[in-house]
């Protein structure tokens, strides 16, 4: 459940020493005063952030509940002030469905890594996907099992190094990387399927919008919404944090390209130009 915000108590003089400032950026809402238990660099905390700043814009902050997944973010409950409930791993995506159908006019999401989202939790994946599920999945694609300590993820790059690949991912006896959005946008359920990245202030902006998207469509009844988010995860690629996303830049965008899948609450102009997938 929430956690309260604790609210700093100033005194007069204080805030009259202050009264000229103008304050130009501060903690959305939605978060609570939590630290981010994340390593520095990881971009789960740019992720959480845009979210919070969403639910702050549609203001349904008051009826958003999220579902958080067995992985890095497992603590997220403590950053977002919402009610927030835990999935057992893989699991997000049908707790959010129980949610969801016994409080239609909430807003829950479901916030899930790859290994969680998909891997042990694909067949719930697919299912609330083809169901067509008026939920919104928010989905963080580091292509590694980044709180266990770097196993390889269904989404890991042929020949990445992972401490269950060490001499990389041989497609010959490890199979290919998963492309959630391309396999989810073949279904008929999903109204909207996207793929954004956040090692970029566009990128990041970009997300936002995709993000904000996918809680109005659920707003407004249009239905199951993915957004997958190019993610980074410098602890287990061993890499610093502005390596970390030049990483994902020269290697995971050529294989995970960005753009919109599948959009069901397009305007058929806007559709046609978002199939190119920039
Ligand atoms: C049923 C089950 N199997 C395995 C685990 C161990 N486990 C915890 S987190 C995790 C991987 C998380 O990776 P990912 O979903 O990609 O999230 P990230 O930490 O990278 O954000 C695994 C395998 C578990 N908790 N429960
Ligand atoms: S292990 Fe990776 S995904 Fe997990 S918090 Fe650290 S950098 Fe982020
Ligand atoms: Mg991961």
């Amino acid at each position: 459940m929430s956690t309260p915000t604790a609210t700093p108590t100033k005194t007069v003089a204080e805030l009259e020493a202050h009264a000229d400032e103008q304050v130009v950026f501060q903690r959305p809402e939605t978060l609570t005063s939590a630290n981010f238990s994340y390593c520095p660099g990881c971009t789960h905390g740019v992720v959480n952030r845009l979210m919070a700043e969403a639910i702050d814009e549609l203001d349904i902050k008051g009826r958003t509940i999220g579902v958080v997944p067995v992985g890095c973010s497992v603590t997220a409950y403590d950053f977002f002030d919402l009610d927030m409930a835990q999935a057992a791993h893989g699991r997000a995506s049908a707790v959010a469905t129980g949610i969801k159908r016994a409080n239609p006019d909430s807003i829950v999401f479901a916030y899930q890594g790859d290994g969680d989202l998909a891997s042990i939790g694909t067949a719930e994946t697919v299912h609330a996907a083809t169901r067509g599920e008026n939920i919104t999945v928010i989905f963080i694609n580091n292509a590694i099992y980044g709180m266990t300590g770097g196993q390889m993820a269904p989404t890991s790059l042929p020949g990445q190094v992972t401490q269950t690949s060490p001499y990389g991912r041989d497609t010959k006896t490890m199979g290919f990387p998963i492309r959630v959005c391309e396999m989810l946008a073949t279904l008929d359920g999903p109204a909207l399927v996207q793929r954004v990245s956040v090692d970029s202030p566009k990128n990041i902006r970009q997300a936002k919008a995709a993000i904000k998207k996918a809680f109005s469509y659920q707003m407004d009844g249009v239905g199951y919404s993915i957004i997958e988010v190019i993610s980074s995860c410098p602890t287990n690629w061993g890499l610093s944090p502005v390596a970390a996303l030049d990483w994902l830049r020269e290697n995971m965008l050529p294989y995970y390209p960005l753009g919109v899948f599948k959009d069901a609450g397009a305007a058929p102009a806007e559709a046609e130009t978002e199939a190119s997938h920039e």
